[in-house]
């Protein structure tokens, strides 16, 4: 690789020269990517032959989303070539940052479930262990958003260049596919065998991209499928036309519902072509020594998206190499593992038995199998017949696909702690009786390399100066920091960098959308999918609440504060499309209020995604956490803004109540029910809005100017928030935490009035947020799950 700056400079300008064409950024940004990119194969293909050589077990992480993020910087970070080209180019009269914005970022993924995707990979490249992704190319990744009259609008986005993408083809290691046609028994030299008659094959053809870990060591492989028309299927049942537009749109988008689900045949569709075609690919490179697969490799499924990885490693152990039903159960569940993401019953996946018998009838009798001998068990262990249901995995017809991915597998984990405690008393209390030992936890965790070393490269440089770089590679050394807090001029060059992230951020704000931004106010950030149990609408009430307050109230002034939203809604959720066009209308007019807006400016970052977030987040002064308790499975954003310095103002839900228990509650400002009390209201449907209303003016004054339109452009969109929160009964307790929320805010205004202090409790969150780092998580699973031996690279 380049030793020194002047050799970089010397390849780049030959590089460039050699092209023979116009000089322009865009010319630097193709040189700059092929260097980059000779640079990692070398290292990839090192790391496949040792993998190759060594036979260490591997892992298989197999996703339906992968959020990876722009590319280029963060490969340049972890090969630490970052500041040496920034240098050089620097030197060139070239900007790396404006090279770096030329990248479109692969939109793979909806929100949390594809972002840790792409963390984990990070991490366990970083961690020098064998761990690969296999997951699906999407030719649209998550649309591109633009408000139009303050409504969401949709735009599909197209990632893929006609050069230089991220990934490359592997044509040699296509497979195919095959889906519908007819189950028949025939004859072979072993005995009986299943075949499947006259299906409509299509072709699956993986693209490879390489994962860079810390230091450029080991380069491990997200391999991503795409449909194709195979040439086998030269008789389908359908005019060929047909055939061809349907196989290319089996990967035409990903579909864009986050924590929702569809229920459609194409979504199927890709979750066998993602289950199928990466466990042919996988078994090929292991059939010299299937029996001891559980050994050799580990198998995680990212929530039940890729359950159907459980039938399809039967169908290929007993249809393809002439198992037994035992031995094929046996293998099944020692190599594969599940990550349950969520507990919302709108997130659940049950497909219809009709659906997945006619598009995968081989694969259908399989599970039917599957359930009729887990029955079985059940019923000679006497088991009555209400827990009976609970742990049928067909029911009614509908095939539940967390029940098939808990029988399934031989460990089960929620995201954080509350989480996991949930899904065992109460969401899968009967699965965690009937198998004691499969639940565990695995709490989140996010690639500090990503979210603190690039996006906060001027933070974690003060955090080098003061602790040593040790922390790049232990992350929990983090807590040093903590001997800093009382130091003033650490406190002080804290303050002067989140000024500049500040800055940078407007800057870049001003540049996309035109919004102009006082550096001076209190940023306090609300980003991620929209959703009714995130409670944007109770972040925009609230502002409204004190839009009152300052119009009402003479003497209250308070200290001028930016309240930035940045999310999209799923184009069929129409509860969140309905609260993005509320706050954009409660924008325009505490916006253009004279008095207000001398106090209070909200701004709506159009397109929220992976690299706005790398702005957005370092900028925080405050991170809106404030799910409805038991509803956020655990998140993530809260890590990220956390070990950026951001104070949280958070409810007891998902991993806040770890970040909490890390920082101190001293150091965050949290509020709101528990998740015991939400989960009684619900199960009792005792929780009464109109309560509220009645008891509190403030709330009741609000909601009659909802009422009357005074928030809301158009009737219809009033007539829907105040139906929710008034007839529809308010699910997700936006009026009952309210005035607890309210509060918290108080007490942030209180806070934010002694700078040092409030600069102190940034560097604790700092300090405590070394934990986090999907380091840790990933060595976790690898310690209680998967079993890998790290595999240190020779360079
Ligand atoms: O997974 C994240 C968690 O941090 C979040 O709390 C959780 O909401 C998120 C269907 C999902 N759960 N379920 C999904 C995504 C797409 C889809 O089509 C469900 N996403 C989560 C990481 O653990």
């Amino acid at each position: 690789m380049f030793s020194s700056k002047e050799e970089f400079k010397k390849t780049f300008t030959d590089r460039i020269e050699s092209k023979g064409t116009e000089k322009s950024l865009e010319l630097a940004h193709e040189i700059l990517w092929e260097m980059t990119n000779d640079w990692i194969q070398e290292s990839w293909k090192r790391t496949n032959q040792l993998y190759e050589e060594n036979h260490e077990k591997q892992l298989y992480y197999i996703s339906i989303e992968f959020l990876i993020g722009r590319v280029l910087g963060q490969n340049l970070i972890n090969l630490n070539f970052y500041n040496l080209v920034k240098e050089g180019l620097d030197e060139l009269g070239i900007e790396l940052s404006e090279i770096e914005e030329l990248e479109i970022e692969p939109g793979l993924g909806n929100g949390g479930l594809g972002r840790l995707a792409a963390c984990f990979m990070d991490s366990l490249a970083s961690l020098e262990l064998p761990g690969h992704g296999y997951g699906l190319r999407y030719r649209g990744g998550l649309f591109t958003q633009h408000f139009v009259n303050g409504n969401q609008t949709e735009q599909p986005t197209n990632w893929i260049k006609d050069k230089n993408n991220v990934d490359t083809r592997r044509e040699d290691l296509a497979v195919d596919i095959p889906y519908y046609g007819e189950v028949q028994l025939v004859m072979g030299l072993d005995g009986m065998r299943t075949k499947i008659e006259n299906p409509e094959w299509v072709k699956a053809v993986p693209y490879d991209i390489p994962i860079v870990g810390a230091n450029g060591g080991t380069v491990n492989t997200l391999r991503l499928w795409q449909a194709e028309v195979s040439n086998r299927s030269s008789s389908v049942g359908k005019e060929y036309a047909v055939y061809e537009r349907e196989t290319a749109h089996i990967t035409d988008r990903l579909y864009p519902d986050d924590s929702l689900e569809t229920g459609k045949i194409l979504r199927l569709k890709q979750q066998y072509l993602l289950c199928s075609a990466s466990l042919q690919n996988i078994i090929s490179n292991h059939k010299s020594s299937l029996e001891k697969l559980p050994e050799s490799i580990a198998i995680q499924i990212n929530d039940t998206h890729p359950a159907l990885a459980v039938p399809e490693l039967m169908r290929i152990l007993i249809d393809d190499f002439s198992w037994d039903w035992e031995r094929a159960w046996d293998v099944t569940t020692r190599t594969i593992s599940y990550t349950n993401h969520t507990i919302l019953e709108e997130a659940m996946e049950k497909w219809d038995s009709h659906l997945i018998q006619s598009l995968l009838p081989r694969i259908f009798l399989i599970i039917e199998e599957i359930d009729r001998r887990f029955k079985e068990s059940l019923q000679n262990q006497g088991k009555d017949d209400e827990t009976l249901r609970k742990l049928s995995i067909i029911e009614d017809g509908v095939i539940k696909m967390a029940v098939l991915a808990v029988v399934g597998s031989y460990r089960v984990n929620g995201v954080a702690k509350l989480h996991t405690e949930i899904l065992k008393k109460r969401e899968m209390k009967e699965l965690n009786e009937q198998f004691p030992n499969k639940f565990h936890n695995k709490t989140n965790g996010i690639t500090h390399r990503r979210w603190l070393i690039k996006a906060n490269q001027e933070l974690s440089g003060l955090v080098t100066e003061a602790i040593g770089s040790q922390w790049m590679k232990e992350p929990e050394r983090l807590s040093e920091l903590h001997y800093f807090s009382q130091n003033q001029s650490f406190l002080q060059n804290f303050q002067e960098i989140k000024s500049l992230k500040k800055e940078q951020l407007i800057h870049h704000l001003q540049r996309d959308q035109n919004i102009i931004v006082d550096p001076s106010s209190i940023f306090d950030i609300h980003i991620k999918r929209f959703h009714g149990y995130k409670r944007q609408l109770m972040n925009i009430l609230h502002i409204q609440m004190l839009y009152d307050r300052i119009k009402r109230d003479s003497t209250y002034r308070p200290y001028p504060r930016t309240f930035f939203f940045g999310g999209k809604a799923a184009p069929s959720y129409h509860f969140a499309k309905q609260v993005i066009k509320m706050i954009n209308t409660v924008a325009t007019k505490v916006n253009n209020d004279p008095l207000a807006r001398q106090h209070l400016h909200i701004v709506f970052v159009e397109n929220y995604n992976v690299t706005q977030a790398e702005y957005l987040i370092p900028a925080a002064d405050v991170s809106e956490q404030i799910s409805t308790a038991s509803k956020e499975a655990s998140g993530t954003g809260n890590m990220k803004f956390m070990m950026n310095g951001a104070l949280t103002i958070g409810t007891f839900d998902g991993a806040n109540v770890e970040i909490f228990e890390q920082v101190g509650q001293e150091n965050a400002f949290v509020f709101g029910m528990r998740a015991e009390q939400v989960m009684d209201y619900e199960k009792n449907h005792s929780y009464n809005p109109k309560e509220i209303i009645e008891s509190d003016v403030e709330i009741e004054k609000l909601m009659e100017e909802l009422v009357k339109g005074d928030w809301t452009e158009g009737k219809a969109n009033a007539d829907f928030i105040v139906g929710q929160l008034l007839h529809e009964g308010d699910p997700y307790f936006v009026l009952k935490d309210l005035q607890s929320y309210a509060k918290a805010h108080e007490k942030i205004l209180d806070a934010y009035e002694n700078p040092i202090k409030w600069a102190e409790m940034g560097v604790e969150n700092i300090a405590a947020s070394g934990i986090f780092s999907s380091d840790r998580t990933i060595q976790q699973y690898s310690d209680d799950v998967w079993h890998l031996t790290k595999v240190p690279s020779i360079y």
